[in-house]
This record gives structure tokens, sequence and C-alpha cells, in this order.
């Protein structure tokens, strides 16, 4: 596997396919927008932003079911497409998009490596719904349980390997519904909830999430890490489509995918949800930014932002 050294590759995911909300269609190019790039220039990470995909077919919202699925099932097996044909020196970093686009950005990473990997799941909420469990309608409610094989055909048959539950954990849950708990529980995938954050620790649970994703010794594939903004506290990172009280403290994140720059098995990372109109002031681009920079950096050293130059109001849309 490639790791955060390899040269990376940016992939943005215009989808709001899976939520009713229009605003993360629109976040891949607003970052983009930002001072994004220059953030990670500034860190020592050379990152070519290689294409924005757009879905092809736009049901609205009041769209029946299956018609906004095969939307979804369309876009993914595109999204998953373009991952898996990138060259093999690279690392992917795919920016949503709401949460359904991690259907293809992983079948397309499992692929693209003749394997799954494990995957931390940082999120508010555990996205493992099925068509027929779901109390929203919602699709990006979803991809978590159609990565391990459990959801519409339109999802689960994205073509690339499914995903081990046992190496799936979920780090900063505080909002869902009882079907998509069981089903997690009865699958194997470990939930460490805002409860288990605050008692223990964002780096110490991040840390053994780690472990879990690696899987037992000797398992192939390494691990990627999926990044719903809505699992920071709304207050620092109020730009998401479905902002979630009493959530992770950004620093504390951002502390913890420092940790990610030492490992040779870190095979890809996606951040998602971001809402581009609800960010007024930057502060959810500059945090963003910030995720990436962390995770992505050399090894060897650690250069912190300068306020001058990436301070949240350079983030802000005009
Ligand atoms: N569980 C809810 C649903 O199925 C919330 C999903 N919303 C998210 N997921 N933002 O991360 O609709
Ligand atoms: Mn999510
Ligand atoms: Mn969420
Ligand atoms: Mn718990």
């Amino acid at each position: 596997p490639p790791g955060p050294h390899a040269r990376l590759r940016i992939i943005g995911a215009a989808s709001a396919l899976g939520t009713p909300l229009p605003g993360t269609a629109a976040g891949p190019e607003a970052l983009r927008a930002t001072p994004f790039l220059q953030r990670l220039a500034e860190a020592g990470i050379a990152a070519e932003w290689v294409e924005t995909l757009k879905p092809r077919l736009v049901p609205p919202p009041s769209a029946p079911m299956g018609e906004r699925l095969a939307a979804n099932g369309e876009f993914m097996g595109r999204l998953a497409d373009r991952i898996a044909a990138l060259e093999p020196d690279t690392f992917p970093l795919v920016i949503g998009g709401d949460h359904a686009i991690a259907v293809g950005t992983w079948r397309g990473i499992a692929r693209r490596q003749g394997h799954a990997p494990g995957l931390v799941w940082v999120d508010a909420h555990l996205d493992s719904h099925t068509e027929t469990s779901t109390h929203s309608g919602n699709i990006h409610g979803m991809p978590l349980a159609s990565l391990i094989g459990e959801g519409p055909p339109a999802l689960v048959d994205v073509p690339g390997p499914l995903l081990d539950p046992a190496r799936i954990c979920i780090i900063g849950a505080r909002d869902w519904e009882s079907e998509e708990y069981d089903r997690l529980i009865r699958l194997g995938v470990r939930i460490f909830d805002m409860a288990d954050v605050r008692r223990r620790g964002f780096g110490a649970l991040f840390a053994e999430a780690l472990r879990i994703a690696r899987g037992k010794p000797g398992e192939e594939g390494g691990f990627g890490v999926s990044i719903d903004l809505d699992a920071l506290d709304p207050l620092a990172v109020p730009a998401v489509t479905c902002p979630t009280a009493d959530g992770i403290a950004p620093q504390a994140l951002a502390d913890a995918l420092l940790t990610l720059r030492s490992c040779g098995d870190f095979v890809g990372l996606e951040i998602v949800e971001y809402s581009p109109q609800l960010d007024t002031d930057g502060s959810s681009a500059r945090w963003t930014a910030e995720f990436a920079t962390a995770a992505l950096g050399p090894a060897t050293y650690w250069l912190r932002a300068k306020e001058r130059n990436f301070g949240a109001r350079n983030y802000a849309p005009l």
C-alpha cells in the first residue's frame, strides 16, 4: 500500500444524492477555492486535484427511493472506477459530497489494492440503515451497511471487495436508530460513542480504532479513515447537513490524525458532508484543511498553521 507519503491525489465527489439538502454538492469546488491546497503545500504535501466528479442523474429529493438509489449507484460506480484507476504510487483523498459517496470511495480503494481495507468511521451517526430499515429515507444514512454487504443492490453491487465488519470501528456516535445499531452489533462492528470519547479521551480511542481497523497480525489491505464532519462539535464546525450537539473537539481530531503520518499501511482518507453555504466565517473549511494536513503531512515535522495566512477568514466565502 502507498501510505500517506505517496503522491496525494484529490478527487472531489460533488454529490448531494444522499440527502434532501442540496448543500454538499458544492462542497468540493468550494473547498478548492479556499487556501486548502496552499495549506497542504506549506506543510510539505504536494497534492494534485485530479477531478471533481458530478452526478449524471439528479432526481429531486421527493423522487421514489428506487430512483434515488439508482442515481447514487450510478455515481458511486463511477467514483469507484476513478479511484481504482489511480496510478499505483498515489494516495487518494476523497472530498464529499454527502456521506453516501463512501460506497464508491471504499469499494474503489478495495478494488485498487485487490483487498478490502479496515476502516475508521468518524461520525455522529452510524450510517448503517438499509432501504427497508431507514426512518428518514435518506441514503447517506446507509453507506456503511452497504459496504459490508447489507443494503439495496444499487449500493451493494458496486464492484470491489466488501469490507470486513470485524475491521470497522466507528468513533463519535451519538445519534442513531436501533435497527442500525443492532445490525452493527450483530456484524461485529465496534462503536465508540461520545460517552466513550469523554471517558477515555479521543486520542486513546483513535489508537484503539487503528488496531481494530488493521485486524489481526498479517492481515492485508491496510486501513482507511472516513471523516463525516458532523462528528465534530457543531459549535466549532457548523457547516454540515446534520449538525449534532456535543461532538468531538476539532483539535483533538487533528492531533489524533497526526499519528497517521508514520503509518505505511494508511491507504485512503475521505472527508464528507461539508456544506459551504453554512460556512459563514470559514471555520469549517479551515478545520477541513487542518484535518487533511494533519493526516497527510510528512512524518518528520509538524508545521503549525500561521494564523496570518491560514486563519478562518481566509477560507470564508466572499
Ligand atoms: N440516521 C439518520 C438517517 O438515517 C442520520 C443520517 N445522517 C447523517 N449521517 N448525516 O452521517 O437519516
Ligand atoms: Mn455519515
Ligand atoms: Mn453524520
Ligand atoms: Mn458505549
